[in-house]
């Protein structure tokens, strides 16, 4: 069949397209049927590319933990930890958190505009336990699963994965109950749980309705990946990219690492509506999986913003904008079902 830009199916056939173009269909076709899937090394980056991810992971650990390379096994002996917020820490982990074949199968499941809220470095060492068994899904109040996941991961193994060294676990076909384990249902599964055996520089992917965990580590020495979490742009990420993302690091950066940077998001409101003059500037629309040209000064780093300054002129605009679309009067909301191009802005909603 030939995959044609319908406008009902907004984003969703341009990335379909991209996905086959990657040879990823099998991929998509697990996501769905179990809830998680694993992409192979030659898949995810060249052998120089997995080289630097591999030294990236481990300086950052050393140097958050003041040690040598051959000291680190003995700083994690029964212990992990997840070292927070590393994006900065090492250029290599922009790169990684743009891998087409997992921002692909990512978008899958959270949407085309879906932003950053987590990169991790993940270290555990012999004799460490395993991760009960879980969902990601992080609406504590909300304890049925929406349709769709608001948010979804990359485990970006930098270390071989077997049960031995304490891999990763999925209870397959989890995520179509669209709920969380009960404690009995979790302790059930940390010894059923199927796990991931995988060579290092493998992706794991999976969203936050499917049961995970991990088994403990038996072995020498270390086990170490890289963690991306990824949700839907109007929630809070669990990391301040927003606001530390830098001109520079915009700059050198393709246009789909300003999005996922979130730093043009209108919200929150002060009293002059729209957060950001800058609002403008933003990329919009789907961006390629294969697009890899810096942004350069193509992207302006919003202006800071008073909550508390009413922008008479600003508002003058809005008003204008009011009366230019308004139809008998009223102001008309864009059609999400028929028009690709007509996605709210968050301007005027609400
Ligand atoms: O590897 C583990 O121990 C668990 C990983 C996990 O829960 C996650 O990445 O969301
Ligand atoms: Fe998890």
């Amino acid at each position: 069949m030939k995959i044609e830009d319908w406008p009902s199916g907004k984003t969703i056939p341009a990335l379909y397209r991209e996905l086959k173009q990657l040879d990823l269909l099998e991929n998509l076709a697990e996501l769905e049927a179990f809830g998680f899937t694993v992409i192979p090394p030659e898949k995810v980056a060249t052998p120089e590319v997995h080289e630097q991810y591999q030294a990236a992971a481990l300086r950052v650990a050393c140097e958050r933990k003041n040690c040598t390379p051959e000291e680190l096994p003995g700083v994690f002996e029964d212990g992990q930890e997840l070292l927070r917020f590393t994006l900065w820490d090492d250029q290599s982990f922009e790169k990684m958190v743009l891998t087409p074949a997992a921002l692909g199968l990512i978008q899958w499941l959270v949407g085309t505009d879906c932003i950053l809220s987590l990169c991790n470095v993940w270290v555990k060492g012999r004799g460490a336990g395993g991760t009960g068994v879980h969902a990601d899904w992080a609406q504590f109040e909300m304890p049925s699963m929406a349709v769709e996941p608001f948010g979804a991961n990359f485990n970006y193994l930098v270390t071989d994965y077997s049960k031995e060294e304490g891999g990763l676990s999925f209870v397959p076909c989890s995520h179509r109950w669209r709920r969380w384990p009960s404690i009995e249902e979790a302790e059930y599964w940390t010894d059923h749980a199927q796990v991931i055996e995988a060579p290092a520089g493998s992706m794991v992917i999976w969203g936050d309705h499917t049961w995970h965990g991990s088994y403990p580590k038996e072995t020498d020495g270390l086990r170490l990946m890289v963690l991306g979490l990824y949700n839907r742009p109007h929630m809070q990420t669990q990391e301040a990219y927003r606001q530390t993302a830098t001109a520079e690091a915009l700059a050198r950066n393709p246009k789909r690492f300003t999005q996922l940077m979130n730093v043009h998001h209108g919200m929150p409101w002060g009293k002059s509506g729209s957060r950001y003059k800058g609002f403008s500037s933003a990329p919009k629309g789907y961006v390629s999986l294969f697009d890899t040209e810096p942004v350069g000064d193509g992207v302006e780093l919003p202006t800071e913003y008073d909550y508390h300054v009413y922008d008479r002129e600003l508002g003058d605009q809005v008003k204008e904008i009011f009366k230019a679309s308004a139809k008998e009067k009223r102001y008309q909301f864009p059609d999400l079902y028929k028009d690709a191009s007509a996605a709210p802005e968050g301007e005027a909603a609400g």
